[in-house]
């Protein structure tokens, strides 16, 4: 494996891209706007932006927002959709495609896509490109956390502190502790839940790590019987009360950073790329996994 990986180079550019794409997303006209009943989608890193997304959407109080994994998405006329957005980097994710061609014509569809040169922009109504955005890693960390600034931006938010966080997070210490740490359960609230799903999901990609997550109330309902010494539980996002004391009592690490959560989990992809480093694991290219999941493929003889 390069010293520099493609993980490497493009979590680093986050700073950069994020301030382009709020730039964007501030004026992106064919966003979602308040008071729209809106189902979000995606697949794997996608979904979990799409589950911050929902969850931010709901609290500025601009409508009903219901995120879906792609395979798993309820469009029917029944639930009174006024758009659906779709997430994806590649463009060519089958589950993904399935539902924009499912509601053409039904649902207004806007796609927020990394790669314009793909089937979903067809399929799609409306799309917001961010190709500066798109990477060359298997493991995706800037398209998403870049996707999810935008959207942060058109809500409204000023994601200027997110940007100066990031860059103080791509300059932080990564602990040897958690490099080398055998467990991670992760741990978030409204929209941070979605992040706490994406750090463990990261974690399990690009090194293959023991990793959970769990909206943080949820944790002290069993899965805190999994901490333990030489474990961590990494909590984005506000602090249930008493919940680090009771983590302290099992022994495991409590991690919980004041920084922005969504720049805290660019902490979280550096703790990622270490702990593949000291595996030997390419991150670019993780085990069993391709850049997207395409099921139209020929089946094999
Ligand atoms: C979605 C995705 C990735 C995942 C894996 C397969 O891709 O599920 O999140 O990490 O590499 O593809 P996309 O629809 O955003 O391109």
């Amino acid at each position: 494996m390069s010293e520099t990986s493609y993980m490497e180079q493009e979590l680093g550019s986050q700073p950069e891209t994020w301030r382009q794409a709020a730039r964007i997303g501030a004026a992106a006209g064919p966003l979602p706007k308040p008071g729209q009943r809106v189902a979000v989608v995606g697949c794997g890193t996608s979904w979990f932006m799409a589950q911050s997304y929902a969850a931010l959407r709901e609290a500025a109080g601009q409508g009903v927002t219901d995120p879906f994994a792609a395979s798993e998405a309820f469009l029917g006329s029944d639930r009174g959709y006024d758009a659906v957005v779709a997430i994806t980097r590649s463009g060519t994710t089958t589950e993904v495609l399935r539902v924009l061609d499912a509601v053409k014509g039904r649902i207004p569809t806007v796609t927020i896509i990394g790669d314009p040169e793909t089937p979903a922009v067809a399929l799609s109504d409306e799309t917001v490109s961010l190709p500066f955005a798109d990477e060359k890693s298997v493991v995706q960390t800037r398209f998403a956390t870049t996707a999810l600034t935008l959207l942060r931006a058109h809500l409204g938010e000023d994601t200027s502190r997110a940007v100066a966080d990031a860059e103080e997070a791509l300059a932080a210490r990564v602990d040897k502790e958690w490099v080398f740490a055998e467990q991670f359960s992760f741990l978030g609230s409204g929209w941070t839940f979605g992040l706490a799903n994406e750090a463990a999901l990261k974690m399990r990609e690009a090194a293959q790590s023991w990793t959970e997550s769990y909206p943080a109330m949820e944790y002290r309902h069993g899965p805190i019987a999994i901490a333990a010494p030489g474990r961590v539980t990494w909590l984005f996002g506000q602090a249930p009360e008493g919940l680090e004391a009771d983590v302290a009592r099992t022994g495991a690490r409590f991690v919980h950073h004041a920084r922005d959560p969504l720049a805290d989990l660019v902490l979280v992809q550096r703790v990622a790329l270490e702990r593949a480093r000291a595996r030997g694991l390419d991150p670019d290219n993780p085990r069993s996994l391709t850049r997207s999941v395409l099921l139209e493929t020929p089946a094999a003889s």
